[in-house]
């Protein structure tokens, strides 16, 4: 194939998996994650959860101008794929955002809850607690028209910011996301995609799946810091990138932190990295939630991409073993 078929075919492939349904569910089928996860406000840390809240981005090209919805699969915590702490007591608040400051304020990306975290215009709000009518059900926010998100084309358009947070009650709400054109059912919206600075879920409860997260790196990146917390030493977590090979990266214990930093050399740039969780496969880690995020190396966050950017990359053994000159 020549460079230019090659960078035509890479371009094509972007656009497809930017407008196919793959790109509209969080977590994303890529991704291989079961659900996400957040605790009422009461709950303890040790289950997986630093802060009990979660803020998701949805981003909508500027070229689109049609009404969008924004739906929750199991809004509700109790019932069957929750997780029970006691009584169910739990009361899940979410929030939409959009214009200006939504996902331009600092605070909102870093989840900084002492700050302005709640920036923009809130759009709908709703609380849950236990509810049957919303168990394995959707409940559907919006209509929204796109402008009412926040322009910023570094970002690929209107954003709009979902707010999910623990208010009260200790138990464990597991639920899903997706961003479509109707209100009763899930049809992507063309080129549209979700992007996270932090990101809270639950591993799978096999020990065979593995797990996938996203981020992009730019020609600006020479090095990324990750931190994670409540890993549980459940398996390893690792980067596939054209020049590593499942560069180890390290994870976290039961309720701690922890963190490593990886040199991003100039075969990485302009291409995501796939960071893979491979769960131990001896003596399964039940129902283990977990928290991840990425710095470059001035400190500042870096997005998960509901989509690979790209497409999913791969190791080339030709750019790893650089040349001798
Ligand atoms: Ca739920
Ligand atoms: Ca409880
Ligand atoms: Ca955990």
């Amino acid at each position: 194939m020549s460079t230019k078929k090659f960078l035509f075919y890479i371009l094509f492939s972007f656009f497809i998996l930017s407008t196919s349904s793959f790109a509209q569910p969080v977590p994303a089928l890529d991704e291989n994650i079961p659900h996400l996860v957040t605790f009422g406000g009461d709950g303890e840390t040790g289950w997986g959860d630093d802060d009990f809240v979660q803020i998701i981005f949805f981003s909508i090209p500027e070229t689109f101008d049609a009404p969008v919805f924004i739906r929750v699969y199991d809004p509700d915590t109790g019932g069957e794929i929750d997780e029970q702490k006691g009584e169910w007591d739990t009361m899940m608040r979410y929030s939409v955002y959009g214009g200006d400051g939504a996902a331009s304020e600092e605070d909102a990306r870093r989840s900084n809850l002492e700050g302005n975290y709640l920036s923009g215009n809130l759009l709908a709000t709703r609380s849950f607690t236990e509810n049957p009518r919303y168990d394995n059900n959707w409940y559907t926010f919006g209509p929204f028209n796109p402008t009412e998100g926040e322009l910023l084309p570094e970002y690929g358009g209107y954003i709009f910011k979902l707010v999910i947070e623990g208010a009260k009650g200790d138990d464990g709400n597991l639920y899903k996301l997706f961003l479509t054109t109707e209100g009763k059912e899930n049809r992507p919206v063309e080129g549209a995609f979700a992007f996270y600075f932090k990101y809270k879920f639950r591993l799978h409860n096999d020990v065979n799946e593995v797990s996938h997260i996203y981020p992009y790196m730019t020609s600006e990146v020479i090095a990324i810091k990750q931190s994670n917390f409540d890993w549980d030493n459940d398996g390893f977590i690792r980067i596939i990138s054209p020049t590593k090979n499942g560069e180890i990266v390290r994870a976290s214990g039961d309720d701690n932190w922890t963190d490593s930093r990886h040199a991003i050399s100039e075969g990485d740039h302009n291409s995501s990295l796939d960071i893979q969780m491979i769960k131990k496969k001896s003596n399964l880690v039940k129902d283990n939630n977990v928290v991840i995020f990425l710095e470059n190396q001035y400190g500042e966050l870096m997005p998960f991409y509901s989509i690979p950017i790209g497409g999913i990359p791969e190791y080339k053994y030709s750019i790893g073993i650089k040349p001798k000159k």
